[in-house]
């Protein structure tokens, strides 16, 4: 038999498993049925391939399409697991509950959630398979790591299969408040599900004090320390004879990575490029996002529609973009919130725009990015107005591509990002007459205070990075189950701001 590893990865498994909704690499399928595997870069997976290649670790996740049947494969030092869902999988649990049940109600009911029975069934099915899979993962006494809402009873699934195991799990999407939760029929098995982790990381201390507040009344665990807002150390509850750790973990970007992306010569040519096909206005504004309901994408359309009516800004040196990636376009919401914004657009440009020159230009489609640098480096305002969100990425990406120091972000208070940027001009989404004037504020802010603001930000980011991210909550699984019985010895870090009017706990 082989040696074991010393983070103990053998022949029969991985030190270090990953498991998320999604592989790092997908499957497309082309219409003659052909089937090509494409990597999918996105912040999870540029923060956590370089740990799992280091550790020679093992990523558990779907290929992305539905139907297709095949065994995990060695990709250099990391080892690919695929999760196969039918048709009927990916129709009843991912965008079924988890996305028209989970989703919704996670982000304060911003849409009606839906619920129904037979989602859930195929929701504890699904995740009993990604449990047996990270079960067949995992090497003796490996560090497990699940990832997200849709695998929220694979802690204890996996606890049940693999005692031996460290389990961590993170939530990349906002926990609610308590009374929301309350509403979901299955509030007491997802609690439990969690519960079989060793540590339960969240993006804020308010929704780590929401769960905690909820695992004590529905799962009968015992308050242990609480979560407080500063400081290194996780809260946490006692679960029968286990310690479970309950902590704010805030994600957020290769930092570096963008920053020095757009330093290059190339990208700052075509950030003048874009400016010159967009008729050199005096501001452009732009918005990048999932097209999603939570995004609050038709906000800011109407209040540049408000602020071109009202005369006080003009199309003729202002004009937006607005890049939306194409998402979930099978989920009712999301076709007809992209028919609204659609039509939104279409109606500023009848009024406003003139030929060759409209007032929004929108894009439905997702860019490289090297792309998204250089539309980053040639915005003088960045509109970040999610209703909810978790963190928010994107803003954190504006940040780090503006070594200029110039450039103004304008964020939602409900973003969590809005807990460490808080040199951003902070809105208040449903308050349509404040987006409005923190918009028509951005676009007339001097160069002085842009670069007071971006560089308080920028000192943020650069210093809070992804790997920041990982390393932290792995520190903090790992000294905590070795300290013993899953007791986080050390948290590494957690935000040390005070937690924000939207995400405080409810109890
Ligand atoms: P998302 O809801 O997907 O993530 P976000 O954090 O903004 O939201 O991340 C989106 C990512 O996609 C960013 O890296 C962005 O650059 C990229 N992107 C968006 N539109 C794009 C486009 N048109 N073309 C190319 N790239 C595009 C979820 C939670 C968030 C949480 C993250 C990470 O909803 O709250 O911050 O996970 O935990």
């Amino acid at each position: 038999m082989e040696e074991p590893h010393e983070n103990g990865a053998t022949a029969t498994g991985a030190g270090l498993v990953v498991v998320a909704n999604r592989l790092p690499v997908s499957l497309e399928r082309d219409a003659d049925g052909a089937e090509r595997w494409r990597r999918s870069p996105g912040g999870l997976v540029s923060a956590l391939e370089p740990f799992l290649r280091a550790h020679r670790g093992a990523w558990v996740g779907w290929p992305g399409v539905g139907g297709t049947t095949r065994g995990s494969w060695q990709d250099g030092e990391l080892l690919l697991h695929p999760v196969g869902l039918t048709v009927e999988e990916v129709d009843d649990f991912y965008e079924g509950f988890s996305n028209a049940t989970l989703w919704p109600l996670y982000h304060d009911v911003v849409m009606p959630p839906e619920y129904h029975r037979h989602w859930w069934e195929a929701y504890v099915h699904v995740n009993r398979k990604f449990a047996a899979a990270a079960a067949e993962a995992g090497g003796p006494g490996a560090t497990v790591w699940i990832q997200d809402y849709q695998l929220q009873l694979v802690p204890a699934m996996l606890r049940d299969l693999r005692p031996d195991l460290r389990i961590g799990f993170f939530l990349h999407i906002p926990f609610p408040p308590v009374e929301l939760f309350m509403r979901l029929p299955w509030r007491t098995e997802i609690v439990q599900g969690l519960l079989g982790a060793d540590l339960i990381g969240f993006h804020r201390p308010g929704g780590a004090r929401n769960f905690q507040w909820l695992a004590r009344t529905l799962a009968e665990a015992e308050a242990g320390r609480p979560v407080s807002d500063v400081g290194d150390e996780p809260g946490r509850l006692t679960v029968g004879d286990r310690t479970v750790g309950v902590g704010a973990f805030p994600i957020s970007i290769d930092a570096a990575e963008l920053d020095s992306l757009a330093r290059r010569p190339d990208i700052e040519r075509r950030a003048r490029r874009i400016r010159a096909d967009l008729g050199n206005p005096r501001k452009i504004v732009l918005g990048v996002d999932r097209l999603d309901y939570t995004k609050g994408i038709d906000i800011r359309l109407r209040a540049l529609h408000e602020l071109l009516a009202e005369g006080r800004i003009s199309a003729r040196d202002t004009t937006m973009v607005q890049i939306a990636t194409p998402s979930r376009e099978r989920v009712e919401h999301y076709i007809r919130m992209r028919e609204d914004i659609e039509r939104a657009v279409g109606r500023m440009n009848g009024e406003f725009g003139r030929v060759g020159h409209p007032a929004v230009h929108y894009l439905h489609t997702s860019v490289g990015r090297e792309e998204l640098a250089a539309f980053y480096r040639a915005a003088d305002v960045m509109l970040v107005t999610p209703l909810r969100d978790g963190m928010n990425l994107v803003c954190k990406e504006y940040v780090a591509c503006r070594h200029d120091l110039g450039g103004a972000l304008v964020l939602s208070e409900f973003a969590g990002a809005a807990a460490e940027l808080t040199d951003a001009l902070q809105v208040n989404p449903y308050h349509l007459e404040e987006v409005k004037s923190q918009l028509a504020r951005a676009l007339e802010m001097g160069p002085a205070e842009a670069r007071h603001r971006m560089t308080a930000m920028r000192g943020h980011v650069l210093t809070h990075d992804v790997s920041h991210w990982a390393r932290s909550f792995l520190t903090a699984l790992r000294g905590g189950a070795a300290a013993q019985g899953g007791v986080p010895a050390q948290a590494g870090e957690t935000v040390g701001e005070p937690v924000g009017a939207a995400d405080r706990a409810l109890t």
